[in-house]
């Protein structure tokens, strides 16, 4: 049976990825920090929760350990935006912890699990973002947290060059899940859904899912290097449709 690791399985577009890899046949390691929702995660779908914290070496050790030396598929997605404040007025502990997550906790993710994903012939889905592509105001300490997640990407994939493992991107821009927003803004629910007011239809995780899945899924000398996927209704980071 082919397996995978998905980080950040606890919601959003994690949770979703991890469903839509056990419908295709998958036993799916599900890793985040909160165990509870993980359990019911890996009950519902037949698949393994790893209480994992991506900025724990400890954590991570154990998450490498469960895959036992083999691995198909590492969907890195663990990781998130803190505040929209501008530079002037910015929370620096806020950028640490969004490096921290996004940016070299990705890191260490990666390299613990890159000998069983080459073992496996396998695959790496980065779910960076659009902020990764350039700045937007307020948005410097995610942007910079992503854009260094894409660094990983692109070394990476040329370190490889030679290995059997494919290396991938994925880039989402508006994407209502329940708790992206709701977290960058510390809890604040109203302010969350500002940022998708009259969208008619932003992204959900399973879009998003869905296109991770196609690209985890296609015969292993095919590497989609990036994909950048918004709603319609978003036709650039400031460009976006509302009624
Ligand atoms: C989410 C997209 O526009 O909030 O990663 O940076 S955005």
């Amino acid at each position: 049976m082919k397996t995978a690791v998905v980080t950040g399985a606890s919601s959003g577009i994690g949770a979703a990825t991890a469903r839509q890899l056990a419908a295709q046949g998958y036993r799916v390691f599900c890793a985040a920090r909160r165990v509870e929702r993980i359990e019911a995660l890996a009950a519902e779908i037949g698949g393994v929760a790893v209480t994992c914290d991506i900025t724990s070496d400890d954590d991570v050790a154990r998450l490498a350990d469960a895959v036992e030396g083999r691995l198909d598929v590492l969907v890195n997605n663990a990781g998130g935006a803190l505040g929209l404040e501008p530079v002037s007025e910015a929370d620096l502990d806020k950028w640490a912890a969004m490096i921290a997550t996004n940016t070299i906790g990705t890191a260490r993710v990666t390299k613990a699990l890159l000998p069983a994903l080459t073992a496996a012939q396998g695959i790496i889905v980065f779910v960076t973002s659009t902020a990764a592509d350039s700045g937007y105001e307020g948005g410097a300490g995610y942007c910079a947290a992503k854009a260094g997640e894409r660094s990983i990407v692109e070394s990476l994939r040329l370190e490889l060059f030679d290995q059997p493992v494919r290396i991938t991107e994925i880039c989402p821009g508006m994407v209502a899940t329940e708790e992206f927003s709701l977290t960058r803004f510390g809890g604040d629910q109203s302010r969350a859904d500002k940022v998708y007011d009259g969208v008619a239809e932003p992204l959900t995780a399973d879009d998003v899912a869905d296109t991770i899945v196609y690209m985890a899924t296609r015969p292993s000398h095919v590497n989609i290097d990036r994909v950048t996927i918004r709603p319609r209704a978003q036709a650039a980071q400031h460009k976006v449709h509302r009624v």
